[in-house]
């Protein structure tokens, strides 16, 4: 990427260059440029339901192939996975990129009012460390933090922000929760209720053969 930039600046002083290619130039520096980017940050204004900001929290995390090497079969790791904070705190993330590639710390499902889609967001470019800072809502939720780079969240880069008690695991956590994929429309005793209809089925079998022979 940094080879391809310098080769835009070699093109970008050539008189030959047209205007599209330089306009697609300054917006492919943009990202390459930058080791990285903070998306919301938020340092002062208060969620609903927030009097005042109840405290810090600093978390260092890095991120990268190495941290995968304990769960199986993914591929990008995080130093950790499940960060837990208070209602109302304050919330500093140094995202350390140990790749070479990009990665990102990301939460989801933020009030909309103060973080637009709902959404907090660093993104750190290969071998970078970013900060950036966000308060935590006042209700006890917990939240999805994952990289939403392709195929990043499902070979491994997938977390938890806890705040407060929380409402329950967030699935596919590695080594905090199952890493199949529950539907929230499920029941929670899947197994009490497949061995209830195998064992239901067994009954209606033996009945109907009952009846045959009769
Ligand atoms: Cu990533």
């Amino acid at each position: 990427m940094l080879s391809g930039q310098a080769q835009d600046h070699a093109s970008h002083s050539r008189p030959t260059v047209n205007q599209n290619s330089h306009s697609s130039h300054s917006s492919h520096s943009m990202v390459v440029e930058a080791d990285g980017a903070v998306m919301n940050q938020n340092f002062s204004q208060l969620p609903r339901g927030c009097s005042q900001i109840s405290g810090d929290h600093t978390f260092t995390v890095s991120a990268g192939r190495s941290y995968a090497k304990t769960e199986p079969g993914m591929i990008f790791g995080m130093s950790q996975y499940e960060f837990a904070v208070n209602p109302c705190s304050r919330v500093t993330i140094t995202f350390v990129n140990e790749d070479d590639v990009r990665h990102q710390w990301m939460v989801h499902g933020l009030p909309k009012y103060l973080y637009p889609a709902g959404m907090f967001h660093i993104e750190a470019s290969g071998g970078r460390t970013k900060t950036g800072t966000f308060i935590a809502p006042s209700e006890n939720r917990s939240y999805l933090v994952h990289c939403d780079l392709a195929q990043h969240m499902e070979k491994g880069m997938r977390g938890q922000l806890k705040v407060g008690t929380g409402s329950g695991d967030i699935w596919g956590v590695s080594g905090i929760s199952d890493s199949f994929y529950r539907a929230d429309y499920l029941p929670d005793y899947t197994l009490e209720l497949v061995i209830a209809l195998f064992l239901g089925s067994f009954g209606v079998t033996l009945l109907l053969k009952n009846t045959a022979w009769k």
